[in-house]
């Protein structure tokens, strides 16, 4: 062990040890820790190998990836100045003047959030991301925004990557330090699925603000203003960032026969939201339905009655959004959402770079050097290779989207979803069914939670075969699932035009549901208790680094999800210098891997052998070279 610490230690290697040299490498002595990281890695692989990642659906045995590579840009230089330099120099107010003054239009690129949320599954890990960060901050210090949070890459960075949220934040702050870093945030519901104490919202706010937040994009599942106010304020009080918030658009206004969702609605909502203190407006148009005539009428309107700069975000799920934009750019709206080509379209957003390319000689165009632009695409066009078990299977635009109205973000999330109850084979119905739940909730705005709460009764409705008929006449006798029960009760709060009276009696079962907002009703969270006794639980024997604050707020959001990554990574230490192939799909025989340790060092891991014959207790042999000492773990074979 030692000797191997010695001869991969770099100032070793390098020449240029002394006879210093062991004073001041100290570490080379945590011999059993270090060869226990390694261990658990190997024990992580061999358990891939043999067993595969449980959520991995498939894997093509065949399939060999490209080595992928970082468009060029200078080390140890600043970045140029960007909207981050601009909001630190002329405040918030300030900024949102200047914002308001420009006139050429400014991209928002999601690639690192909602692009991969929409169209992988939410699955990107963040080792792909941090390492394209710094170039394309260097590069592209000409982009308004970078959505690199929030949504559901909270939960899923630790239900199915192992790794912390928090980590990856920090991580893309340090490489991206002057353009202004978004978020989404779900109100009353933060980055969860249901309401949570109003001063966790608040800590929570606070604590991503500070870990890099710039922007907070604020909505409501329901367009409900109560839940969102303390999210607009808690940015305001406790931050220096921006409050940007969300009228979400579903229906469509051009339809004389939508009373419900008009464009009075919208201007309504929106001058409420600049009167809560919003810095920003934006529309959220999670599902792509805000054709092009409609986002003209839509923005010409809110630019009369509301004074906010107007952020436009959409899905391209029908393949038309690119319209819209060109209505918006001319309607004025200041920015745009986008994703390089690569990870853009179908249910992700619009192309950045065929916008950009579109826009050129238009009055308003925004000159972003194209050919860089398609050098990134190149990156995430080999690097989406990885993840193909995740992929939705559309493949192309679908007007369907009118009619069934599932955001982008839960598409491809509903696949997976489908697969896991069994359901796989029936996604047609499941999108027919959603259709009809949202009809029999009295037509509600769906995006998280509340397009959850749909998706759950459209799988209901197809597991147990049932139709609007079912509903309506045995529904008395059904046990429907815990979100649609929770959704009836007001938990996360109130739809326009109430509930419809008979599903609630047929949910509720003769209770009623709450009127004021859910948070409301609880107990506010003693910090201090709360982190002795996070503390004492899961730093006492923790293995990896110590958890800290942050940590404790993704347990108060996440018990369960918390607690199974921590054990998660008891087990396997850290993963996330994992190469991506290597964690989802374990290594080829011979295939050699590069992987990081905490502290700088790296293993040199080789798959050599696997057993072909099980042992009696159902054990294989899985042979490694691991910086070419043979290395043997058994796994047992639960396939
Ligand atoms: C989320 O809340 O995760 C969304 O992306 C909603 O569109
Ligand atoms: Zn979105």
């Amino acid at each position: 062990g030692f000797l191997l610490n010695v001869i991969t230690n770099e100032e070793f290697t390098s020449g240029k040890a002394t006879v210093k040299f062991i004073d001041n490498n100290p570490s080379l002595f945590n011999v059993p820790q270090r060869l226990n990281r390694a261990t658990r890695i190997l024990n992580y692989l061999a358990d891939v190998v043999v067993n595969g990642n449980p959520d991995v659906r498939y894997v093509d045995k065949t399939k060999y990836f490209d080595i992928v590579k970082v468009p060029d840009f200078t080390k140890y230089t600043k970045p140029p100045e960007g909207t981050k330099d601009k909001l630190t120099q002329l405040g918030r107010d300030g900024f949102v003047q200047w914002l308001k003054d420009e006139k050429k239009i400014h991209y928002t690129d999601t690639t690192f959030r909602d692009a991969h949320q929409s169209l992988l599954a939410t699955r990107m890990r963040g080792l792909d991301i941090v390492r394209v960060a710094e170039s394309y901050a260097k590069a592209h210090s000409d982009v308004f925004s970078m959505e690199v949070w929030g949504g559901a890459t909270f939960d899923v960075a630790m239900r199915f990557l192992k790794e912390s949220p928090w980590q990856r934040l920090r991580e893309i702050r340090k490489r991206v330090p002057n353009i202004l870093l978004q978020m989404l945030l779900r109100g009353s519901n933060a980055v969860g699925y249901k309401a949570y104490p109003d001063n966790l919202i608040e800590k929570f706010i606070e604590k991503s603000a500070e870990n890099g937040i710039d922007i907070f994009r604020i909505f409501d599942s329901l367009n409900w203003i109560e839940n969102m106010k303390v999210s607009i304020r808690a940015v305001r009080e406790y931050t220096n960032s921006l409050a940007e918030a969300c009228i979400c658009y579903t229906g469509d206004i051009m339809d004389p026969d939508n009373q419900k969702y008009t464009l009075d609605y919208y201007v309504e909502l929106a001058k409420q939201l600049e009167d809560e203190g919003a810095h920003l407006l934006a529309i959220k148009d999670m599902a792509g339905l805000l054709k092009p005539y409609a986002a003209e009428k839509l923005i010409t309107e809110l630019r009369k009655n509301i004074s906010l700069p107007i952020h436009l975000h959409t899905h391209d799920t029908s393949s038309i959004q690119s319209a819209t934009y060109l209505k918006a750019i001319e309607a004025g709206v200041d920015v745009v959402d986008v994703a390089l080509s690569s990870m853009s379209g179908l249910t992700s957003q619009p192309n950045f770079n065929s916008l950009v390319a579109a826009m050129q000689g238009h009055e308003r165009d925004n000159p972003i050097n194209l050919a860089s632009l398609n050098e990134y695409a190149h990156y995430w066009e080999q690097i989406r290779e990885y993840y193909y078990p995740f992929e939705s299977g559309l493949k192309a635009g679908t007007a369907e989207v009118y009619g069934h109205e599932i955001p982008g973000g839960q598409y491809s999330n509903l696949r997976p979803q489908a697969n896991a109850l069994g359901l796989g084979d029936k996604f047609e119905q499941i999108k027919k069914n959603y259709a009809i739940a949202n009809d029999l909730f009295g037509d509600i705005v769906k995006v998280t939670p509340s397009s959850k709460v749909v998706g759950d009764f459209a799988m209901f409705m197809t597991s147990n075969d049932l139709t609007k008929e079912d509903i309506l006449a045995k529904g008395n006798t059904l046990s429907f699932p815990e979100s649609v029960i929770n959704f009836f009760k007001g938990d996360l709060g109130q739809p326009k035009g109430g509930f419809p009276a008979e599903m609630l009696k047929i949910v509720l079962k003769g209770n009623q549901p709450i009127t004021g907002r859910a948070n409301e009703h609880m107990s506010p969270i003693d910090f201090d208790q709360e982190w002795a006794a996070f503390d004492k639980k899961y730093n006492a024997d923790n293995y990896n680094k110590p958890y800290t604050f942050e940590d404790l707020l993704s347990y108060l959001l996440y018990p369960k999800v918390f607690e199974d990554y921590h054990n998660f990574c008891q087990q396997f230490g850290n993963l996330v210098y994992l190469p991506s192939y290597a964690f989802f799909y374990g290594l080829h025989i011979n295939e050699e891997i590069l992987v990081r340790l905490d502290e700088g060092k790296t293993l040199m891991i080789k798959l050599l052998f696997v057993s072909q014959a099980v042992d009696d207790e159902g054990y294989r042999e899985v042979s490694f070279s691991l910086n070419g000492q043979v290395r043997v773990i058994k796994v047992r074979d639960i396939n």
